[in-house]
């Protein structure tokens, strides 16, 4: 079975009638967001979903997943979702596909955050992913150019039309290409200070479980 797969199987275990779930987004979590549909469609299982993202919001919608906006539920129970690095002290970085933003949102208000990724995920240090930053579209160049000189070699994500890729919040993405990040805690505390930074797709000392997928099947590592 492919990994990705595995990992989303295994995650949904955690997942009890009752609970309120933050339902994650990317190409793993997609594989948890499908089985919580089909055991809710063949098990009754009884969830209220909290999405991460519209392309989330559409799959639970095509499977029947009850779903509620975060603000309109007390709290969330378990949030699963995927992360494109997740370093050996448990740090993440989060966003490569568009969505840190909301999924920091209903993270931050999760009793639980389960991260299912494949083995290429787990590094020493983060960093060799670009790390992305949402910013408000006005003010974002004198942003790129400040995250410029700090020598932090940013990039504007574009989309496939060669504009600027805009989020589900319509906002851009800057990517900042930092090879490894010897101080994530440092650089948390720098990038929360910027003027026009809505969020970053450092996810510190938040999660509660990894499951990482491999050859060697499914291993709960945290
Ligand atoms: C989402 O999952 C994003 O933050 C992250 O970029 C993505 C990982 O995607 P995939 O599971 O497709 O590798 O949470």
């Amino acid at each position: 079975m492919e990994l990705k797969k595995a990992v989303g199987l295994k995650a949904a275990e955690y997942i009890k009638s009752g609970m309120i779930v933050g339902l994650g987004t990317g190409s793993t979590a997609y594989y948890f967001v499908e089985e919580i549909g089909r055991r809710v469609k063949e098990e009754g299982l009884e969830v209220t979903g909290v999405t991460t993202s519209i392309r989330t919001k559409e799959q639970a919608l095509s499977l029947g997943i009850p779903l509620k906006n975060i603000d309109d539920v007390t709290h969330v129970d378990i949030t699963v979702d995927g992360a494109d690095e997740i370093s050996t002290d448990f740090h993440g970085i989060k966003g490569g596909g568009g969505a840190h933003l909301i999924e920091k949102i209903v993270a931050s208000n999760s009793k639980e955050i389960i991260w299912i990724v494949d083995d290429s995920k787990m590094v020493d240090k983060l960093g060799a992913f670009p790390l992305p930053l949402e910013v408000i579209k006005y003010g974002s160049q004198q942003v790129f150019n400040h995250l410029e000189e700090k020598g932090y070699k940013p990039a504007f994500r574009m989309d496939e039309a060669g504009g600027k890729y805009l989020t589900d919040e319509d906002n851009y993405i800057i990517d900042l290409h930092l090879g490894t990040i010897e101080n994530p805690t440092a650089l948390e505390a720098e990038l929360n200070q910027m003027v026009g930074v809505v969020e970053h797709g450092l996810f510190l000392n938040m999660v509660t479980r990894v499951l990482v997928g491999s050859a060697d099947g499914v291993q709960d590592i945290a």
